[in-house]
């Protein structure tokens, strides 16, 4: 109720341009406070969605609030949401860890009146707002366009391989948005643009680097003509790059990373990765804390906000416009 007339107020303080468009009067009175909820808060790539956020939420005024759960888990992810939920933030940005299980626990934020965004990842099939589906709730997805990363992925191998051979996929878990369309988007193009492409089976890591290590030793172990992995996320890409090195075929064996933390900037500059596919994650932080912020002051918003990519290699590591897309630590 008090939500509902704050919301009002801000709403009936809009000065109407001509041109349709409207510029909240009231936005300086009300502080709003908004919540991002990351997939985990040690990864650098929530860490640069938070700055990005903070960006943002200082231009406007805003009051961030930044809380999350030490590992990507479901498990883990609900009780931190429960916790943002109970402080009654004016809206909530999240990267849901699992497209079904945070469909009721985001629901209840829902319920509450809280206007929710999600960001990376999403719940359902992503499609918001569409009035048919059962967690069609959240407003907006704002996220990389993830199955054409993976297209993107697929090429970078196919190339540096030569167009022939034996790679796999190194990937979190099933049930992730984004990691699931990375892994069809590279299957898909090597299916259509790469035939003499043999795809082995995708080996699941639980987001830890030191599985996927030790998985692309034994993946070469069983197959010693293994040309090439697609690490499907930032754990993934860094522990399949470790596992090609201490199996001593860095080089022989090329890595197209998903992600650019410092760490696979390093590895490109040493010839361990091939390419890395960086996200934005900066753009989505900001994105979204913006989209929040007009929802709250009136405006309407698109339901899906696509942020790009920049493929990193040997030719343009150096160079400086580049270093801005390198993950903050
Ligand atoms: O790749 C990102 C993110 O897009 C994905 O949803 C989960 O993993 C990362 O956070 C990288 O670790």
């Amino acid at each position: 109720m008090q939500r509902r007339s704050i919301l009002k107020a801000a709403v009936i303080g809009t000065i109407a341009l001509g041109t349709g468009i409207s510029v909240p009067a009231v936005a300086q009175d009300k502080k709003f406070t908004i919540a991002l909820i990351p997939g985990l808060t040690t990864d650098a790539f929530y860490i640069t969605m938070h700055k990005g956020a903070q960006a943002a939420a200082d231009a406007l005024g805003v009051e961030l609030m930044f809380q999350g759960a030490p590992e990507f888990n479901p498990t883990l992810q609900v009780p931190v949401l429960d916790a943002v939920i109970a402080r009654n933030p004016d809206a909530i940005l999240i990267a849901p860890t699992d497209t079904n299980q945070l469909i009721e626990p985001l629901r209840k934020a829902h319920d509450a009146g809280i206007p929710i965004i999600t960001v990376d990842t999403f719940i359902g099939n992503g499609q918001y707002q569409t009035g048919g589906g059962e967690a069609d709730f959240p407003l907006a997805y704002i996220a990389s366009d993830n199955i054409l990363g993976g297209r993107m992925a697929a090429r970078a191998l196919g190339e540096a391989i030569g167009g022939e051979g034996k790679v796999y996929v190194s990937n979190v878990k099933p049930g992730i948005s984004t990691t699931d369309q990375r892994e069809e988007g590279f299957k898909l193009e090597m299916k259509e643009k790469y035939p003499n492409i043999e795809v082995l089976e995708t080996q699941f890591n639980q987001n830890d680097a030191n599985n996927a290590a030790s998985q692309l030793q034994a993946m070469f172990a069983r197959n010693s003509d293994l040309k090439g992995v697609f690490g499907a996320n930032l754990f993934s890409a860094l522990g399949a790059a470790n596992g090609v090195q201490q199996a001593g075929q860095s080089g022989n064996i090329k890595v197209v990373a998903f992600d650019a933390p410092k760490s696979i900037v390093d590895n490109i500059n040493s010839g361990l990765v091939d390419v890395a596919i960086a996200q934005h994650p900066a753009e989505i932080g900001y994105f979204g804390v913006v989209s929040a912020f007009a929802h709250l002051t009136g405006q309407s918003i698109p339901t899906l906000i696509g942020t790009g990519f920049t493929v990193i290699d040997k030719s343009n590591v150096s160079d400086p416009e580049i270093a801005k897309y390198v993950y903050s630590d």
